[in-house]
């Protein structure tokens, strides 16, 4: 029945756009137009664009996330070990000895901020936490607060971890996304 909807009404094109990246509506379709990620929504006119556009997205974001699932394993160094080492830029907005915060190249929300654990330790994914991995992992969670306060979000922002390849990691080294400065909605995509 919503699959039928999704083609026949420009509100249910947009109903499918929030479904497939619901965590961050209006900042995914305005940044997959290209647009101001604050611009308003696609007009009726354009909603075939937008769907084609959203289709594109969407395959490159599952297609990148199969490519990085494949080589996951390898235990090879990712781009957040360059960032970690400085040795590409980055927006660093915390940091301490075990963490390291920084903003999201393709932010999905006015403030968008990755975590990570500066030791990696096995930590490709949540999935692979072992319980030596208890003392970071709470960390982690307690870095989001501060983060949060520091960006002034504190009063409603999202804490999101993005575990395999079903749900679109795109980078196998674990990392908090603290997305806030909008209304959110739920459920997530
Ligand atoms: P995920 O899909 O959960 O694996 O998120 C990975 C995030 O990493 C994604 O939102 C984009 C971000 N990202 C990837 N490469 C870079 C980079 O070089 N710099 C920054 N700042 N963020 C990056």
């Amino acid at each position: 029945m919503a699959a039928t909807s999704v083609f026949f009404s420009p509100l249910s094109l947009l109903r499918c756009s929030l479904a497939i990246r619901t965590y961050a509506p209006e900042a995914f379709i305005s940044h997959r137009l290209g647009r101001n990620r604050r611009s308003p929504l696609p007009s009726i006119s354009n909603s075939g664009r937008c769907l084609r556009h959203i289709a594109a997205s969407t395959t490159n974001e599952e297609a990148s996330a199969k490519a990085a699932a494949a080589s996951a394993e390898s235990g090879a160094p990712t781009i957040f070990d360059k960032i970690i080492a400085k040795e590409i830029p980055s927006t660093i907005v915390y940091e301490d000895d075990k963490v390291l915060a920084f903003r999201d190249i393709s932010p999905q929300a006015p403030v968008h901020v990755l975590l990570i654990p500066k030791l990696r330790d096995g930590l490709t994914e949540l999935g692979k936490a072992e319980s030596r991995h208890g003392e970071i992992l709470g960390h982690l969670l307690y870095v989001a607060k501060i983060v949060a306060e520091k960006e002034g979000i504190q009063d409603g922002f999202r804490v999101v971890i993005n575990n395999g390849q079903q749900a679109c990691q795109s980078v196998y080294h674990l990392h908090l996304h603290v997305l806030g400065g909008r209304q959110m909605k739920w459920p997530p995509g």
